[in-house]
């Protein structure tokens, strides 16, 4: 085969890499406005420069983390100290960051390594080896499906994670990665499966498969993940192409329960919240739909991992109304964010999504409970607060994950305690 022709082959599908995009001397700013009226205008400034924001503003907090690049920082200081609103450098050159993050992999010899970031093909290949691991274990399963395939056609998939003997027990589902580049997502919920299968340190294990059927979707927008590995850290959204302007669609803003009011999703593809042309336009929040439709009668609990903001939000996401059980979601989620700051003393929030954080339509917390009514809904935002935002480097994965997997184990533990069960029963 020719150069040239073997070129177009590669260009025609997809496969010739841009540069990573460079990222050198671009900062987050902190900025504390300290009035609602201070706060319009940092948000008008934001509109005007077209700023990405990296944190919201949220009730009774009108601090926001804001990514500012270099040929825009000057303007953008004197233009707050006009407004005045209190700023601080948060992260002082973003390139420096994602530089040091792919030197900090620590080695691991044998078997995979939960604390580095890993890529999509590593992911699947450590699914995979579950699998096959449980195989000679007599009392835990695991299965493997894929449940969709996204718009670049890389497998989404599911892992299940069961007691191997015949019973059905209720479910908590849990999927990572709807956001690229939340990278401590995927390797949180990496962890979890590590853990369940093969035993941990608090002992866990053997009750939470006792009590529950567990679903995984460690990896839910592969596209995105991989495009934040080689072109563009700062990625958020899908790879999809609709024939509009820009690439991508908010995977989290496309779930179809309360998708049409306006709040805090765009209609413009180049918004990195676009919330695509109809709900359920994306394969990927289409195949968790599907998926969870399928089982949603035996379904307890949904977990969605995201990052960053430390903190475990309950529905509304789109209304500050609140369902008639949050004080059950509520309770819940304090256990699950106790045990969480218990190991390090890292600080969680728990609380309704529109109060603790902000709102948006079309998010898969709201159409889990609103339309699939599984009863406890919840978004999880890991570490940190914003020293590295969605940059969490690797000696954090190890810490992050600990804590998290203590609280999943309490939460899980605590549902099983309060909840009237359906009988166990036979398949
Ligand atoms: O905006 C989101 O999709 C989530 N935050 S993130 O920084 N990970 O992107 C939060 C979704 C929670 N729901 C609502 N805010 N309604
Ligand atoms: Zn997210």
């Amino acid at each position: 085969m020719t150069g040239t022709l073997l070129s177009v082959l590669m260009l025609l599908c997809g496969y010739v890499l841009a540069d990573p995009k460079r990222f050198d001397g671009h900062k987050v700013l902190h900025i504390l406005p300290d009035s609602i009226e201070h706060l319009n205008n940092v948000l008008e400034l934001k509109e005007l420069l077209n700023l990405n924001i990296w944190r919201h503003p949220r009730m009774g907090n009108l601090s926001m983390d804001v990514h500012v690049e270099p040929h825009k920082l000057e303007l953008v200081l004197t233009s707050l100290q006009q407004i005045g609103a209190d700023v601080r450098v948060w992260i002082h050159d973003i390139q420096q960051l994602i530089d040091n993050e792919q030197k900090q992999t620590k080695k691991k010899d044998t078997g995979f390594n939960y604390f580095a970031y890993h890529r999509f093909s590593a992911i699947k290949k450590y699914l995979a080896d579950v699998v096959t691991a449980t195989n000679s274990m007599n009392n835990v399963s695991a299965q493997l499906t894929t449940i969709g395939y996204s718009f670049e056609f890389r497998e989404i998939q599911m892992i299940k994670v069961s007691r191997n003997d015949g019973l059905s027990r209720p479910a908590i589902v849990i999927d990572g990665g709807i956001h690229a580049r939340e990278w401590i997502s995927p390797a949180t919920v990496l962890y979890f499966i590590g853990q369940l299968v093969s035993g941990d340190e608090f002992d866990y294990s053997p009750k939470l498969l006792d009590k529950f059927d567990w679903y995984f979707i460690p990896l839910l927008n592969p596209d995105g993940y991989e495009y934040s590995h080689t072109t563009d850290r700062l990625w958020r959204k899908n790879r999809v192409s609709h024939g509009e302007k820009c690439i991508g669609v908010d995977i989290n803003r496309n779930f179809g329960y309360m998708w049409n009011p306006v709040i805090n999703r765009s209609t413009n593809s180049c918004s990195d919240v676009y919330a695509g042309p109809f709900a359920f336009s994306e394969e990927e929040s289409f195949a968790l739909k599907m998926f969870i439709l399928n089982n949603k009668d035996n379904i307890t609990a949904y977990l969605t991992y995201h990052s960053y903001g430390q903190m475990w939000l309950y529905p509304w996401g789109y209304t500050s109304a609140l369902p008639t059980d949050w004080q059950e979601l509520d309770s819940a989620a304090t256990v699950g964010t106790e045990a969480q700051e218990s190991l390090y003393g890292t600080p969680y929030l728990a609380g309704p999504t529109v109060k603790t954080l902000y709102s948006a339509t079309g998010v898969s917390e709201d159409w889990a409970k609103g339309v699939a009514n599984i009863k406890y809904s919840y978004t999880i935002e890991l570490r940190d607060t914003g020293s590295f935002g969605f940059l969490l480097p690797q000696d954090q994965i190890e810490p992050n994950c600990r804590e998290s997997w203590k609280a999943l184990g309490e939460f899980a533990l605590a549902l099983a305690a309060r909840e009237k069960y359906k009988e166990i029963k036979d398949i």
